[in-house]
């Protein structure tokens, strides 16, 4: 993992792009508490990260190998598959560079992703004339997300195996993360394992901490603004 400073969130808020009176309010109401339950693990700044910070709510993660790497896609669907790394790779490869926003105020610019766009692996699938949302689970064993369904058929939503052209790596959500191109950060779930089409969006992580579901940046969690360019 290389050696962790750990950065206070708020600290970074202060500095940061955006941050307006409410993100400000939430992230001390959030984040804080969050903070000093666990002072280790929740943010630090990657070495060769190119300015993006490591990020887990868990703190340690279980490794997976590229072969012994699996995603499932079940739920409201007609064929629930599991698909191999290999299976990700063999499936039409979009690419996008795109910046990533954390609702924080940190942003890496011009990022460049590489994987399979989520429209593609649901038409992989079949989706199932009653599914209206699409919930993301990571094998760190407590992350989730969700997006509308309507949000996961959008072409800048990946299913990500490369990032900064590279594999993306363990601290990033190695093997496979998601990325949410017109989303706040903590859409974008890493370690992804398992994809379940549902009747209705269910809340996430932070979500359930005070975050908006639907996170577009610059126009959710306070934003009323432009997206920051
Ligand atoms: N499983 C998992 N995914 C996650 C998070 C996390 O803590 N656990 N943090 C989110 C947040 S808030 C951000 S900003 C990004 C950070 O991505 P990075 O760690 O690659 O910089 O991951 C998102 N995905
Ligand atoms: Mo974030």
């Amino acid at each position: 993992m290389g050696r962790r400073v750990v950065l206070g969130m708020l600290g970074l808020g202060a500095v940061g792009v955006v941050t307006g009176r409410r993100l400000a309010d939430l992230e001390s109401r959030v984040l804080a508490p969050i903070q000093s339950r666990d002072p280790t693990g929740l943010t630090s700044l990657l070495p060769a990260g190119a300015g993006f910070r490591f990020y887990s709510v868990t703190g340690t993660v279980p490794h997976r190998t590229a072969t012994g790497y699996r995603l499932t896609v079940r739920g409201l669907v007609d064929r629930p598959a599991t698909f191999t790394l290999d299976d990700l790779h063999r499936m039409p490869q979009t690419r996008l560079i795109r910046d990533f926003q954390c609702v924080t105020g940190w942003r890496v610019p011009r990022v460049h992703w590489a994987g399979v766009a989520l429209p593609d692996l649901l038409d992989a699938v079949g989706v199932s004339p009653r599914a209206q949302a699409v919930r993301f689970t990571s094998f760190d064993g407590s992350y989730s997300e969700s997006l509308t369904l309507a949000q996961g058929r959008r072409r800048d939503v990946l299913v990500a195996t490369t990032m900064l052209d590279r594999p993306v790596t363990r601290d990033h959500g190695g093997p496979v993360r998601l990325y949410v191109a017109p989303m706040y950060g903590y859409k974008s779930l890493k370690w992804l394992a398992g994809i379940e089409l549902t009747s209705s969006v269910q809340a996430g992580y932070w979500e359930h901490r005070g975050y908006d579901t639907d996170a577009w940046v610059g126009r959710s969690n306070g934003q009323q603004d432009a997206p920051i360019t």
